[in-house]
């Protein structure tokens, strides 16, 4: 089986969470891997990450809806409006990535790293969040952030480098991008023990009881931080959703080099239950952590959710993919993207009017201008900037390093003459 020989089409009835009985891993137990020479032949096998067992489903890749036994019900409640809005999000934040790339080629930005593909994940976990609750994300999760109601170009001074990347993570419930892989998933355990602890869970209060998620990638579930998080979240029963978006990349390092078995078998042995859902099937994904946020609010503890999704696009601006990823691969999830799955079945139900495509085309073409407009007139930092706001209070190191990149800055020629470098 090649690498791209992956699930998305293939399952579409499994069922893959162990609530009750966290040792029954999704997908089936994880078997003993087949010793190789390259590691890779046991991560193809029907044990190893790629595995197609056990992905709920709702959309096939063609946009049928098909039946789920356990997570029908959390999709009941979902209006033709409600998917539109669905889509439009994840349209809206599409265009969003495709002008801050280009904005990134123009020079506007020094980086960026795109959610292109991983829109369905993104959009349906985070439309499944309260506005009490609180998201811990790493850096390309821009679908959580619009559907949490951030203005999409304040995740862009980060990437402009105007200033260190913040927004006031109370006024969304959406903590500041980490770019340190995996540190945040402690963050997020710490705060969700916080809130267990403030008796914010379990109340059966609707509006008081709170949960809290934190996305990461499948490289990040290699790194030590994640796995304290899981004995941390495991033994307090935090009211924690890790949610693993599997983009089978951590930049041009595959799963298959990340792990053995697929990334939901970890979390077992944790005493977390786990489930793993096709990524790029935006409903299954709302079902699933509507599932999970509900279990954590209700004082059931933490689930590990594992988003089955790809990368269509570079790691980041910097990156290459075409130096080490098979030009099939992405063609063939080109034929799974998210967006087109969702549109399909709207258009196959009636529900897609020609207004709503159109008035969604103008307001993509309006935010597009809009990004535009507010990252040029973000302007440039003085380079003396990146000294403030290193200490809450004036430190003595700071400041005698200060003087000297003042005066090494003063001693080259034009800008002794006071043109701007
Ligand atoms: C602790 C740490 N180690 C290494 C890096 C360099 N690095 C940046 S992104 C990345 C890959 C992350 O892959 P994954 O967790 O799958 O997330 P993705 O970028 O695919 O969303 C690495 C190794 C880092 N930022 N932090
Ligand atoms: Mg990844």
């Amino acid at each position: 089986m090649s690498q791209t020989g992956t699930p998305a089409d293939a399952p579409r009835t499994a069922v893959s969470t162990a609530p009750q009985s966290p040792a029954a891993t999704p997908g089936g137990p994880a078997a003993a891997p087949v010793p190789t020479t390259d590691g890779r032949a046991a991560a193809h096998s029907s044990s190893g990450p790629l595995s197609d067992g056990g992905l709920v489903q709702l959309l096939t890749p063609d946009g049928e809806r098909v039946a789920h036994p356990e997570y029908d019900r959390y999709v009941a409640h979902l209006s033709d409006e409600d998917l539109r809005q669905m889509l439009r999000d994840m349209v809206l934040v599409r265009r969003f990535d495709t002008e801050a790339t280009a904005l990134q080629r123009q020079g506007e930005l020094a980086l960026f790293a795109q959610s292109l593909g991983q829109e369905a994940a993104q959009v349906g976990s985070g439309r499944a969040l309260r506005p009490q609750d609180h998201v811990f994300p790493s850096y390309r999760e821009h679908g959580v952030a619009h559907v949490r109601g951030l203005e999409l170009t304040d995740l862009l001074r980060l990437f402009r480098g105007v200033d260190h990347g913040g927004w006031d993570p109370t006024s969304h419930g959406f903590h500041l991008y980490t770019l340190v892989i995996g540190s945040h998933t402690l963050h997020a355990t710490g705060y969700a023990m916080g809130v267990q602890r403030d008796g914010a869970v379990g109340t059966g209060d609707p509006e008081r009881d709170t949960a809290v998620i934190a996305y990461f990638g499948d490289g990040a579930t290699a790194q030590g931080d994640v796995s304290e998080s899981l004995v941390f979240a495991g033994v307090n029963q935090a009211p924690l959703v890790l949610f693993c978006q599997n983009n089978q990349w951590a930049i041009s390092e595959p799963t298959t080099r990340q792990a053995r078995v697929p990334l939901a078998a970890r979390a077992p042995g944790f005493g977390i239950p786990a489930v793993r859902v096709d990524g790029n099937d935006v409903l299954a994904s709302y079902a699933v952590t509507a599932q999970a946020l509900e279990r954590a609010r209700t004082g059931g503890g933490p689930t590990f959710v594992e988003a089955f999704t790809y990368r269509m696009g570079a790691h980041t601006t910097s990156d290459d993919p075409t130096r080490y990823r098979a030009a099939e691969q992405e063609a063939l999830w080109r034929r799974r993207d998210p967006i087109d799955r969702l549109r399909t079945y709207l258009v196959a139900r009636g529900a897609l009017p020609d207004e709503f495509v159109a008035s969604l085309t103008a307001e993509a073409d309006a935010l597009g201008e809009h990004v535009r407009t507010q990252v040029r007139a973000m302007g440039r930092p003085s380079a003396a900037s990146m000294f403030e706001h290193v200490y809450a209070t004036p430190h003595a190191t700071v400041e005698a390093e200060r003087a000297w990149f003042e005066s090494y800055e003063s001693s080259f020629l034009d800008r002794a003459e006071g043109s701007p470098r």
